[in-house]
């Protein structure tokens, strides 16, 4: 017999099965532990780390693609930097981490490999994920409790109300993660809400500021919401840190950590 040789599937098989395993696996996402609303560097770690403790994560990432800013350093050139000890994270999921001598307490990683590193143990921890899913809302109960995210396909909202007009759907959650980067979304929904203060997004470049300040103040900023990765910059007005991913993962790390303390608390 030829290794090589395909089985032969038939078409409606591959429909059938596609279909049946999207759906059943679907009606469970419906009621999480935790959903982690996008899915780069910091969301990916803190999903994985959580789906790890055992509790039920689900990611929601709306692009095609989860890894977010990770797949590139910056001007598109293919190595990233990272700072000491999120080195060891990433080593630890198998990601080779090279020590710049001249530069100490900093390596380089080659970001597609990271990526799909973290990717791949976010899946292994059993996590949950759903791509080109965007956050739109949240729900709010008793005008202020958050019990989970309202979403749609991205698909279908890139294409604009007036072309396509779907109602979004809900998902619930004990707590939500903002992991969105740069548009804190979902603590921008709240701000939208009357629920937390103006975002006011990056302040300028300043990188050892920024990294300590973005580990540091990783927490619970509305009750059963937590900010990480590059949105607590965002939220705190903190600097922004270009190619420099080390607290994007020990970020992710704090924030699953911190919602496991809350969780355990119930
Ligand atoms: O931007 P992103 O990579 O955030 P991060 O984990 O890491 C930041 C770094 O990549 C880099 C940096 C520091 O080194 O400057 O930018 O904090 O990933 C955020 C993800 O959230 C998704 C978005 O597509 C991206 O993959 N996202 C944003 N808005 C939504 C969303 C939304 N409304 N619904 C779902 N996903």
């Amino acid at each position: 017999m030829d290794p090589l040789k395909p089985a032969p599937l038939r078409e409606r098989d591959i429909t059938r099965h596609i279909a049946r395993e999207f759906y059943k696996e679907f009606d469970q996402l419906i009621e999480s532990d935790v959903i982690v609303v996008g899915g780069g560097p910091s969301g990916l770690i803190c999903t994985r780390d959580l789906a790890s403790m055992g509790f039920r994560t689900l990611l929601l990432e709306q692009g095609l693609a989860l890894g977010g800013g990770f797949w590139s350093g910056g001007y598109l050139m293919n190595k990233a930097t990272l700072c000491e000890p999120a080195n060891e994270i990433l080593e630890s999921l198998g990601v080779p981490c090279k020590p710049i001598k001249e530069c100490s307490g900093m390596t380089m990683v080659d970001p597609p490999h990271a990526t799909a590193r973290l990717i791949a143990a976010a899946y292994e921890s059993g996590a949950k994920v759903l791509n080109l899913t965007k956050v739109l809302d949240l729900i709010l109960h008793d005008e202020g409790v958050l019990e989970g995210v309202v979403v749609n396909n991205t698909t279908a909202e890139m294409a604009g109300h007036d072309i396509i007009h779907v109602d979004p759907i809900a998902l619930e959650s004990k707590v939500v993660v903002d992991a969105t980067g740069h548009d804190a979304v979902v603590v921008n929904l709240l701000h939208r809400r009357n629920l937390f203060q103006k975002v006011p997004g990056n302040g300028a470049m300043w990188v050892a500021r920024s990294e300590a300040m973005v580990v540091e103040n990783t927490r619970e900023v509305y009750p059963n919401c937590f900010v990480t990765g590059l949105a607590v910059a965002a939220v705190d007005g903190s600097p922004r840190m270009g190619p420099a991913f080390g607290s994007m993962i020990l970020s992710g790390r704090r924030a699953a950590e911190l919602v496991r303390k809350k969780l355990k608390r119930e």
